[in-house]
């Protein structure tokens, strides 16, 4: 049973300002026009803080800061002293740890277990990755004489604020580019915290430009003709867009969008493992997770024993205030979000599939949604066919492999898929017919620098992650 208990001596730890300016050429700034909104609490609904609202303007002002960072210091340095700057910032990710694992808990509303032991520690890997190709560019597959393309326009989602950062930012300045980078308008803070990391390291003024603001701030970015390479993780919708905006211009983009993935159980996997794997797969932070296992295909075989040992774990997941240690799951990231997971579980409903949660008490205040499960779905569903971004599992069945495959690629989408089985032949066939940029066995949701990671289909293109990561921030005959 759901017990608020708010944390105030992990909150104490961090200092949230009542307002944030943009970072623009390694200084925070008013927004020319003034323009603010605002950051919430999604447990609470509390207002953390006004937050700066980029314009045209302000977006042409960081881009020329970007653009001279390039020009007069970044496109100087060697790779190694790059490297250099990297690594220092990677280890004040590392001691700044537990500041940054509590501003993201509150500011997006995941557990502070897996912001701690998840998101902080992967953000760090990543620049300490990134750091050493800076100096090994030549190795890096882009051909003799590599180079960067100049200034990276960067739009991130709030599902995983700074590790998204880190994804876009440690390969781009790695790769000797300078960065606009605009965090989600529901999750700001953490990409200003960096921005004061930024400063800390000493990095030359401009080599990242951290702007906030809404949909209109990120369409003015990737747009601006001073920008050399788009990159954007979010959703399908506006990753069309942004692929018609570059259309036809010298950019370079990378999208990361939706995801349907499939999690499939063979009758003879590891049943307990794999009860672990789909709980992780679809729960891990609210379900808000591109490449959440969020179908879930078992073997008619072995259908009564996974949803049985399925719902008597859902039972045992504690839902409630994300600096508390023992929660597994924490507040959906906002009002919005809230509404569309509600919509499209009353359509789940309407179409005929049976809803299931454990019982589960919810605060009175903030943005919450238990555990889901549909069974009886079938691939016509609505629920089966469109990404909720929500704690939302939805059951499907099959007999064969060859039909667990045929269900598995019946979507729009092709970011990532599972498979639990004993049988590493079956793992190695399913994994060659699978229609998915990642497909893990036995495991789920597990994510390392070293990997590429992206999509297939209308999951979106490009590959962040990995030496192909860093090949995206490079020209040459890749
Ligand atoms: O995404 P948006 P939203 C999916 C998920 C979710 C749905 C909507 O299904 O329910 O998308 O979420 C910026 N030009 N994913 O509305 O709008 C925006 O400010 C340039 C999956 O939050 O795509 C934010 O910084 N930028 C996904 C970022 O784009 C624009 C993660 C993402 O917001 C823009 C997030 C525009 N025209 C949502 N409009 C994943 N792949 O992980 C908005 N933005």
């Amino acid at each position: 049973k759901f017990e608020y208990a708010p944390a105030p001596e992990s909150r104490a730890i961090v200092d949230i300002k009542s307002s944030y300016g943009l970072f623009v050429n390694g200084e925070f700034v008013e927004p020319v026009d003034g323009s603010m909104f605002k950051s919430v609490n999604p447990a609470t609904e509390e207002v953390l803080a006004e937050i700066a609202s980029a314009g045209a303007e302000d977006v042409d002002r960081a881009v020329q800061a970007a653009r001279r960072a390039y020009d007069h210091t970044w496109s100087k340095l060697s790779g190694r002293d790059r490297g250099k700057y990297l690594f220092r910032i990677a280890r004040l990710i590392q001691e700044r740890a537990r500041e940054l694992a509590v501003l993201e808990s509150i500011d997006n509303g995941k557990p502070i277990r897996e912001s701690r032991d998840v998101d902080i520690p992967l953000v760090a890997a990543h620049f300490f990755y990134y750091a050493g190709w800076a100096d090994k560019l030549a190795w890096a597959g882009a051909g003799p004489d590599p180079k960067p393309h100049g200034v990276a326009g960067q739009v991130i989602p709030w599902n995983f604020p700074l590790l998204m950062l880190s994804w876009k930012i440690a390969p781009a300045l790695a790769a000797g580019n300078t960065v606009v980078l605009k965090p989600a308008e529901t999750t700001p803070l953490t990409a200003l915290l960096f921005a004061e990391i930024c400063q800390q390291a000493d990095l030359p003024p401009g080599v990242v430009n951290i702007l906030t603001g809404a949909g209109d701030t990120g369409r003015a970015l990737v747009e601006h003709a001073g920008v050399d390479k788009v990159a954007f993780t979010g959703s399908t919708e506006v990753g069309k867009q942004i692929a018609r905006s570059v259309a036809g211009t010298a950019k370079k983009a990378t999208l990361e969008l939706g995801g349907k993935a499939a999690n499939i159980v063979f009758e003879d996997a590891p049943i307990d493992q794999a009860v672990e794997g789909i709980v992780n797969g679809i729960f891990f932070n609210q379900g808000h997770v591109c490449c959440a296992g969020s179908r879930l295909l078992v073997q008619e075989s072995v259908y009564d024993e996974v949803l049985t040992r399925l719902k008597r774990r859902l039972g045992t997941l504690r839902v409630g205030d994300p600096l508390d240690k023992n929660t597994d799951i924490g507040a959906i990231n906002s009002a919005e979000q809230l509404a569309r997971i509600r919509e499209l579980s009353e359509v789940g409903e309407a179409e005929g599939a049976e809803r299931w949660s454990p019982e589960c008490e919810l605060p009175e205040r903030g943005f919450w949604f238990p555990p889901t499960l549909f069974t009886g779905v079938s691939q016509a569903h609505r629920i089966a066919r469109e990404e909720i971004f929500g704690p939302v599992l939805s059951v499907l069945t099959f007999r064969t492999p060859a039909e667990a495959v045929e269900k598995a690629n019946n979507t729009p989408y092709g970011l990532s898929a599972g498979v639990w089985t004993e049988k590493g032949s079956r793992i190695l066939s399913m994994a060659q017919q699978l229609r998915a940029g990642v497909v893990w066995a036995n495991t789920f949701n597990r994510f390392d620098p070293t990997s590429p990671f992206g999509g297939y289909k209308e999951s979106g293109y490009g590959r962040e992650g990995g030496r192909h990561g860093l090949l995206a921030y490079l020209k040459g005959e890749h």
